[in-house]
Parts: C-alpha cells; structure tokens; sequence
C-alpha cells in the first residue's frame, strides 16, 4: 500500500526503549491522595481498607501484565518490577508506565467497593502518576527497594506517634508537631510505650514494613465431583501446585527475605 503523505509525522515520536539487562521499575504514586484521603475519610494514619485495595490492585496488575516479578507498596504508592530480560511492549518506558498505571486505576476504582462497602462511595475518579527507572544490577535494584521500605518505617513510625499523641494524649496537630520536632526514632519509640504503653514493635507488619507481591507456586487442594464409569459421582481431592500473587509483609533490606525466594532476581552475570 502507498505511503500517504502525512506518514512522516511517525518520525516525531521518541524513543524510550528502557536499557537492555536493566530492572525496569514503575512506581505510581496517589494525586494528591492528601485530599482524597481526606474526603474519603480514611482513618488516620493508616486505613486498612485502603490498604487492602492498594494491593489488590496491584494484584491485578501483576497478574494482566506480563514480566512483574515483584512488587512493593505502602502509603499511596506502589513500585512494579519488570525482570531485566523482558521484551514486553519492546521494552518502551512510555508502554509499560501507562499501562502499569491505567491497570491500576481502573482496578482500584473497580474493587472500591469490596473494600469501602456502601457506606463509603467513591466520590471522584482518583488517578496515580507513573515513573519509570532503570537498575542495572541486583544490588542496585535490592536498594531500591529497601529505600521505598525505609520510608516506610520512618513514615510510619512518625505518623503512628504523630496521631496518638493527638487521638490518645489530647495534643492539637499543631503541638503534636512541635512536640516530634528533632526527635530521634528511639524517642518516638519511648513516647509511645512510657506515654501510651504501646510497644511500636508490635505494631502490624503491614504498617511497619509495607506489602510485597510475589509470584510463588503452592500446592491447593480442591475437591472434584468425579463421574465414575458405573455413571456414580464420587468426590475426590486434587491437589494442584499453583502458581499465584502472594503478599508478604517482610523485612526486604536483610538478605533473608532474597535467599529464601532467590527465583525473583536474575543472576548479575
Ligand atoms: P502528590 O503525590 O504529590 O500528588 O500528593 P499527595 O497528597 O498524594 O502526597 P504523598 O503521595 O506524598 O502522600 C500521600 C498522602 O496520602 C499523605 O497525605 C498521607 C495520605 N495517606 C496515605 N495512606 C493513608 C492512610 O491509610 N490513611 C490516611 N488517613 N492517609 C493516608
Ligand atoms: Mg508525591
Ligand atoms: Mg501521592
Ligand atoms: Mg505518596
Ligand atoms: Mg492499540
């Protein structure tokens, strides 16, 4: 077929194939969920209904795309890793962003209900920024991780003692602040348990460490109606090994948590 005359204007895109042998990491991130939470009245500081649909939609993700090996969220965020060998979309930034983010979106709106029930509609259509970054070695990528986990805690661990200070200890948000200023974690620590006898160790991993999606093969057993040549059914069990998204709410900066998964990371070499 004869080219038309407008077909030079393919020319103009850009390309963005991602870096060979590198991770390919997509993080989204809330817009401005500061309001949104808000409005939605999610509770303070940590809303586990919103959690929960934090990590089923990024379930979902995991499991409409290709290449996810695993996946790390907390707060209104949510990182995506694509294994350094993927050849999905050509590996073009601008395909896998977009499609990481709108999956998202769409099933965050979509399983809204399952987790806020009717009693909290959704009142406006959220969305989530997307970005992609390049790692190229293990180590790197292991770094990566472990800075998203690390603000985790160090979030956390201030909003646990920010809202307690206020729901428990009577402080307006504004003395709370003054009164967190320049505090090291072992103080916070030791305002919780002398103040409020709350052992923040305790603290659900959840909140503490963040959710980490795998992919991880498990045996299930279902049971099967099984016609039997007499034209009898018989029920039988079938046990199946499985290969599913599973969360974890691990430690992901020591060495344990690679060691006893060392199917996510390809080797350096
Ligand atoms: P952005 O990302 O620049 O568009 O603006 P924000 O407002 O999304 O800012 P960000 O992403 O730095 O902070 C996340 C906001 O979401 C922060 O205001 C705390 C809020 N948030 C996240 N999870 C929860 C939760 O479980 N409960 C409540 N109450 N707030 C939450
Ligand atoms: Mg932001
Ligand atoms: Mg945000
Ligand atoms: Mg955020
Ligand atoms: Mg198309």
């Amino acid at each position: 077929m004869a080219k038309s005359k407008f077909e030079y204007v393919r020319n103009f895109e850009t390309d963005d194939t991602c870096l060979r042998n590198c991770y390919i990491v997509v993080r989204l991130d809330g817009r401005n969920f500061h309001k949104f939470t808000d409005q939605h009245k999610f509770a303070k500081p940590n809303d586990n209904r919103a959690l929960g649909l934090m990590s089923r939609s990024a379930r979902s993700v995991m499991e409409e795309l290709e290449d996810i090996v695993i996946a790390y969220g907390q707060s209104d965020e949510f990182s995506f890793v694509f294994k350094r060998t993927s050849t999905w979309f050509k590996r073009r930034a601008s395909k896998l962003m977009t499609h990481v983010a709108s999956q998202f979106s769409s099933s965050y709106v979509f399983y809204w209900k399952e987790f806020f029930g009717e009693d909290q509609p959704l009142l406006y259509p959220p969305s989530f920024d997307g970005r992609v970054v390049l790692y190229p070695s293990n180590h790197n990528l292991k770094d990566y991780l472990s800075w998203r986990q690390a603000d985790c805690h160090v979030n956390n661990l201030y909003n646990t003692v920010f809202w307690t200070l206020v729901q428990k200890g009577g402080l307006t948000t504004v003395q709370a602040e003054e009164r967190l200023k320049g505090t090291l974690a072992a103080d916070k620590n030791e305002i919780l348990f002398s103040e409020f006898n709350i052992n923040y160790n305790t603290e659900p991993a959840v909140l503490k460490k963040g959710t980490t999606l795998i992919w991880e093969k498990r045996d299930e057993t279902v049971t099967k109606r099984m016609k039997l040549p007499s034209a009898e059914e018989k029920e039988v069990e079938v046990t199946r090994s499985r290969r599913r998204v599973h969360a974890h709410h691990c430690d992901v900066i020591g060495e344990q948590f690679w060691e006893e998964h060392p199917d996510i990371l390809e080797d350096d070499n």
